[in-house]
Order: C-alpha cells, then sequence, then structure tokens
C-alpha cells in the first residue's frame, strides 16, 4: 500500500464555538511543523509531555495554547504526532490551522488520521471501522458496541479462529509431506473437531449480524394501523418526546415522520404514518399512500389496533396487508372498556407473531415492547460490550465465505479427499476471513472506508 509520506494536519474537533479546540498534525515533520508556529520554553519537547506556550503567526502571537508531542510509533497514526490546543473560536481555530498549513504541513483529506493508523498497523480495519461508529453513535447501545470493536474484541476473535485455520493448515499440509503414511486415527480425529470448532465459531459470528446491524446500521420500521388506533401518540411514548401532533381528529398525520428511538438495544429508524383508510380528501389521500410505501419498504411494522372500537374493515385490510412482513401488533388504548371483538384479537394473534398491550396515555407497554424487539433481533443473550459481533455487510461476506470454505473443507475430509483439496479450501477460507481486518485489501477498498470519515478524524 502507498502511503504519501506528507505532514498532514487538520481541527479534530468539531467546527463550532466551545472551550477549546484541537489541531492534529502527523507525519515526519510534525515536530518541526509544530516548532514553527508554537514558542516553547525548550529546545525538544518530551514525547507524552505537554507544554503551554504562545502559537506565533509570522512571530506575532495570536493565542496562547498547550502543544502535546507523540514520538512515532506511540502515536495514534504510528508517526510523529504534535496537536496544539487553542481557545475554542470558529476564527481563532482557523487561523492556527493555517499558520500549521503555512508552515509545512497540507491539509489532511477525511479519515486521514485513521487511514495512517490503519496502514501502519495500529489498527485492524475492524477498530478503524468502529472509531467511525463511535462518533456516530446517537444510542447507547451503538455507543457499547462500537467501542467493544474499537478496543478489539471483534478483531481478537477473528485472530483467534485465523491461528486455528493455520493449525489446521499444518497439521494437513504435513500429511500431504508423507503421503505413504496414513493419517493416524488420533490424529484425524485432531483434524476434524478442530475443524468443527471453526465451523462453530464461524457460524456464531455469523448469526451475530442480525444483532450487530440492528445495532449500528437500525431497522428501517413503520408505525402503520386506522386513523385514531394512536399511532402519534406510540411514536411520542417511544421517542420519549411530543414529536408528532395528536389530536382525537381522524386522519390527523399526513406526512410521514421519522427519527431514531431506542428499543431493547435496537436502533429503530421509526416513521410515523397517516391512518389507512379509503378518503377523498385528496392531502390524506397522497398521506394514506405514503403510509402505504413505508409499509412496504420497512423491515419492521409496528400495526397499531384500537382496544377500544370494534374493529372496522380498514383493520382487517392492514392486518392482511402485514401478511409475511416482520411485524408486531400493538393493541393500544388498554386503559379504556373493551370494544374489540375476542374474535379479531385471537385473529390478531394467530396472524402477527408477537402482540403487545399499550396505553399511550398512560405510558404503558414500552418496556414489553422493548423486550420483544431485542428477543425479535437476537439481542437478548449478547453482551455488547465484549462478544465478537460483526455489524456490517463487508465483515458478512467474508464470514458467510470463510464459512462456506471451512464447510468444503469438512467435506473433502469426510469424504476422504486428498489432503492437497482440504489445504486450499482452508487457504481459500483463511483470505475470505482476513478481509474483515483487510490483510491484504485492495487501496480502494480501504479509501472507500476511510472516506466515509470526517476530517480531523
Ligand atoms: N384512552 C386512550 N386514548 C388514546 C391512547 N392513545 C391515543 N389516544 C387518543 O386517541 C386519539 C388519537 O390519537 P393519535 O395518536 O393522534 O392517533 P393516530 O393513530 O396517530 O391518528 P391519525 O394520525 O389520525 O391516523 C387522541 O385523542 C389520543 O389522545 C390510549 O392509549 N388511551
Ligand atoms: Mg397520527
Amino acid at each position: 500500500m502507498i502511503l504519501e509520506n506528507k505532514t498532514i494536519a487538520a481541527i479534530s474537533t468539531a467546527r463550532g464555538k466551545g472551550g477549546v479546540a484541537l489541531i492534529r498534525i502527523s507525519g515526519s515533520d510534525a515536530l518541526d511543523v509544530a516548532k514553527r508556529v508554537f514558542s516553547l520554553k525548550c529546545d525538544e519537547p518530551k514525547p507524552r509531555y505537554s507544554y503551554y506556550g504562545q502559537i506565533l503567526r509570522d512571530g506575532t502571537a495570536i493565542d496562547d495554547g498547550i502543544l502535546t508531542y507523540f514520538k512515532a510509533p506511540n502515536s495514534f497514526t504510528g508517526e510523529d504526532v504534535c496537536e496544539i490546543c487553542c481557545h475554542g473560536g470558529i476564527y481563532v481555530t482557523q487561523a492556527v490551522l493555517e499558520c500549521v498549513l503555512s508552515n509545512g504541513a497540507i491539509l489532511a483529506g477525511a479519515g486521514e488520521f485513521t487511514k495512517r493508523a490503519y496502514v501502519n498497523g495500529r489498527l485492524t480495519l475492524s477498530r478503524a471501522e468502529a472509531i467511525g461508529n463511535i462518533i456516530d453513535a446517537k444510542t447507547d447501545a451503538q455507543l457499547m458496541l462500537s467501542s467493544s470493536q474499537a478496543r478489539g474484541n471483534l478483531s481478537i476473535k477473528v485472530e483467534k479462529i485465523h491461528e486455528r485455520i493455520l493449525d489446521l493448515f499444518a497439521h494437513v499440509y504435513a500429511t500431504i509431506d508423507y503421503p505413504d503414511e496414513d493419517i493416524d486415527e488420533a490424529e484425524s480425529r485432531e483434524i476434524s473437531s478442530c475443524l468443527s470448532f471453526v465451523i462453530s465459531e464461524l457460524e456464531t459470528l455469523k448469526r451475530s449480524y442480525r444483532a450487530g446491524k440492528a445495532v449500528i446500521q437500525g431497522v428501517e420500521t413503520a408505525i402503520v394501523g386506522k386513523p385514531n388506533a394512536g399511532k402519534s401518540s406510540l411514536y411520542n411514548m417511544l421517542l420519549g418526546e411530543n414529536v408528532a401532533i395528536v389530536t382525537d381528529i381522524a386522519g390527523t398525520t399526513r406526512d410521514v415522520i421519522e427519527s431514531v428511538a431506542s428499543l431493547g438495544g435496537v436502533t429503530l429508524n421509526l416513521a410515523d404514518t397517516a391512518g389507512i383508510r379509503q378518503t377523498e380528501d385528496l392531502v390524506e389521500k397522497i398521506g394514506v399512500e405514503r403510509a402505504r410505501q413505508k409499509l412496504e419498504k420497512s423491515e419492521l411494522v409496528l400495526c397499531v389496533f384500537d382496544y377500544s372500537k370494534r374493529e372496522s374493515l380498514e383493520d382487517s385490510l392492514i392486518l392482511e396487508s402485514i401478511q409475511g412482513k416482520s411485524a408486531i401488533a400493538i393493541i393500544n388504548k388498554t386503559d379504556t372498556p373493551r370494544g374489540i371483538s375476542t374474535e379479531f384479537e385471537e385473529k390478531i394473534k394467530r396472524s402477527v407473531a408477537r402482540t403487545i398491550y399499550t396505553s399511550a396515555i398512560n405510558q404503558e407497554g414500552k418496556e414489553q415492547l422493548s423486550r420483544a424487539i431485542a428477543e425479535m433481533f437476537e439481542l437478548g443473550e449478547i453482551d455488547l460490550s465484549h462478544d465478537a459481533i460483526i455489524s456490517n455487510a463487508r465483515q458478512l461476506s467474508s464470514v458467510n465465505l470463510a464459512l462456506e470454505e471451512a464447510l468444503l473443507a469438512k467435506e473433502a475430509l469426510d469424504f476422504g479427499q486428498t489432503p492437497d483439496i482440504v489445504c486450499s479450501t482452508l487457504e481459500n477460507a483463511l483470505s475470505a476471513l482476513d478481509m474483515i481486518d483487510a490483510r491484504g485489501a485492495s487501496e480502494e477498498i480501504v479509501s472507500a472506508i476511510f472516506s466515509k470519515f470526517c476530517v480531523g478524524k
């Protein structure tokens, strides 16, 4: 991988007014550049020490601040790094950055510091991706999982599986060198049990994707139902704030309203929609059409029924329209006397895998719904802070490929194929698995991943 060896710099704190801001400089000239813009009282700063001083523009102080020096390879990027903290005004921070840039550094691209950390072997790819996810986290579960991946819990697991495949490889390869000697039974049992272990570890990683994706990427979720069932009230209850308008007029919601909610650890990209019914009102008609489209596209549907009212034709049609979809039925307004027939209630329970009772007006039922959603996305048993969990399509495709090859190796062994065939499938499994932390990934793939980061990271 070719790395341009230029010294780069960028503002690493968020744009905007704050107490302090941080300008990061990385590369072999980092210290020289820093010394040109920062008046130090000593000749040579010590690595990992911070120094108070003035930031100079053409010899004139424009601010005072703190310089911290990290010597290669003991820095975030693995290169020499200097970090200058100045006061956190928008203008002053930009002025300090410009001083740094006019004294020998070039502006860093998006994610370039993290990319250099990866290229210099300071971070594996899944750890680097996880750092991006920590920055993007909007929920506690996202933070827990990203932080666990950033600490290396996924990379460590991948490394362990990698080692087991290498062991296997060595065992099987040995039999190629001595083709006349049969593999003895103990050896064969050892190979077979080691391979079963690898397969089961890969299967566990594969299963973790459902939960990992639900936490990190989120689940497209629509709240649907007939007018006045309490969809917007439920939406507000799940978000914990009054985002959507609630009135007793049927047909209140027209637009699709979207927010992020975290329920049972699952990140719901949650949409409130117009009540579905036949209508001649032009605006409501458009709203109903949008509600139907949202229902179609959603990965999860929360289908709301009104406990206080006898079911209508619309309820039956909506129940039909969610058949085959991943859905939870919500029977709302349980604080009121029953109006819904027990027959229809039973029909709902038969048609949908899970039914939850709520009273949005009394804020009841959120816990039960959270548990149902956590179960649905297999988060119940998972420890987000410690387990190895995959969470993006790239990681999943590596695990799938590695698993396929490991299963082929098992088949080859079981059917007494020659050791070289077993070895070649194991080799394929190894290269597929290695893609998770992108050992040997192309520059194109790596650049695409880091370009999603912000400048300064
Ligand atoms: N008693 C009771 N009333 C509720 C409950 N949930 C909602 N309501 C009332 O039912 C009415 C309709 O609520 P909304 O949340 O606007 O219903 P909606 O399904 O969004 O309605 P549309 O947007 O018109 O489709 C309002 O008067 C709410 O206060 C509940 O759990 N119990
Ligand atoms: Mg509404």
